[in-house]
Parts: C-alpha cells; structure tokens; sequence
C-alpha cells in the first residue's frame, strides 16, 4: 500500500475533522490529496506528531486523527504510554511504518529489524490496535476507529515510492488556519 493512497482513503472518510501530519513525505502528501484548514503539518517537528494531536483530543470532542511515522514515533515511544493514561476516546493514531527514516535517506528503522510497534502499544495498556498492509484493511479498520471509541492505535505498513514535490505551508499560516478552523 502506498501512504499517499492511504492518506487520500482516510481523507475521504471525514468531513472536517483535523489530521495531524508527521513532517516529511507525510505532511507533503497530505496537502497534495487535500489542502484543508483542519491539516496540522509538523515540518521539523520529528517525534511529536502524536503528542500534539494527543493534545488536541483532551481538549476537543471531535475525533482526532493523527498520521505518524515509524522513525518519529520510535524516538518518542513513550507517548504511547502517555495516550494509555490519558485514554482519549476521540483519538485515532495511524502510523505509517514504511520501516525506513524515509525523509533523510531512506536508513532502515528498527521496525525492519523486529520491533513490533502494536506490541509495544498494547505493552503501554492500548487496546485498540490493529496491523494492517493493504488499503482494504485500512478502511475496515478506520470506519471502526471513526464509530468506535478509543483512543485507537493502526498500524499501517506502507510501500515507499517517489516523492510528490515538497509544498510551502508556511508553519505560521498553518498554526493560523488551523486555529480559525474552530472559531
Ligand atoms: C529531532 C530531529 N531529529 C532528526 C530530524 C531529521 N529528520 C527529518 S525526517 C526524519 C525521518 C522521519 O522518519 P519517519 O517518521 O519514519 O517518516 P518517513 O520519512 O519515513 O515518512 C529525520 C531523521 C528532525 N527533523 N528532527
Ligand atoms: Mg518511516
């Protein structure tokens, strides 16, 4: 399954709820499918994709949807703990697990070398979680995430291919979209 097609089915799914991007190829994708108010892009942001749209979900009662990466999430695992304790019911985290730091090179994660990231979510208390390698798979599991309490933790194993061109979503006018977005 390729992320952009992945991205474009989850969009597809909602109406205005807001996704949070992981920086890189993720958030360059994201505005490609569908440039919107609700995209929260996290360029330079590694590690805290997740965290920030764990935030969003205390502090909103729509459901959040976070698209995060392996490598980001790997050096910040302990979010994961942080999501059990909180125990958002409106919060949806896809990870992206092309199993590779795509972005800076393609070096391969250590979830090429058997770390098993719904293993360690579930380790940290998640119930919710689910592995998922085709787009079949992902939109069974995301109607469920999108009607089923959570917080929901998805694993999507991702096929890595060219990348789009890399757009300029200023990070102030993002912040100030998004922002407006909710007033
Ligand atoms: C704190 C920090 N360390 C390193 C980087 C450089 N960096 C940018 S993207 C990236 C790889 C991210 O990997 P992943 O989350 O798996 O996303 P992918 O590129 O594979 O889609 C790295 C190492 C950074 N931006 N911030
Ligand atoms: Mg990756």
């Amino acid at each position: 399954m390729f992320r952009f097609d992945a991205t474009k089915l989850i969009l597809s799914k909602l109406d205005n709820q807001p996704i949070v991007a992981n920086l890189g190829p993720t958030s360059d994708e994201l505005w490609h499918a569908e440039h919107r108010d609700r995209n929260f892009y996290t360029y330079g942001n590694m590690g805290l994709c997740s965290s920030i749209a764990l935030g969003m979900s205390l502090s909103s009662d729509e459901k959040i949807i976070s698209l995060d990466g392996d490598g980001s999430l790997l050096m910040n695992l302990g979010t994961l703990a942080t999501i059990n304790r909180e125990n958002p019911k409106n919060l949806i985290v896809v990870v992206y697990d092309n199993e590779m730091w795509g972005q800076t090179g393609r070096q391969a994660t250590h979830t090429s070398t058997g770390t098993e990231l719904v293993e360690v979510a579930q380790g940290c208390g998640i119930e919710k979680t689910e592995l998922v390698d085709d787009l079949e798979s992902l939109s069974e599991v995301f109607d469920k995430a999108l009607s089923e309490d959570g917080p929901w933790f998805i694993v999507a194993k991702i096929e890595e291919t060219d990348y789009l061109p890399v757009p300029t979503p200023e990070p102030e006018f993002t912040l100030y979209r998004f922002r407006n977005s909710f007033l």
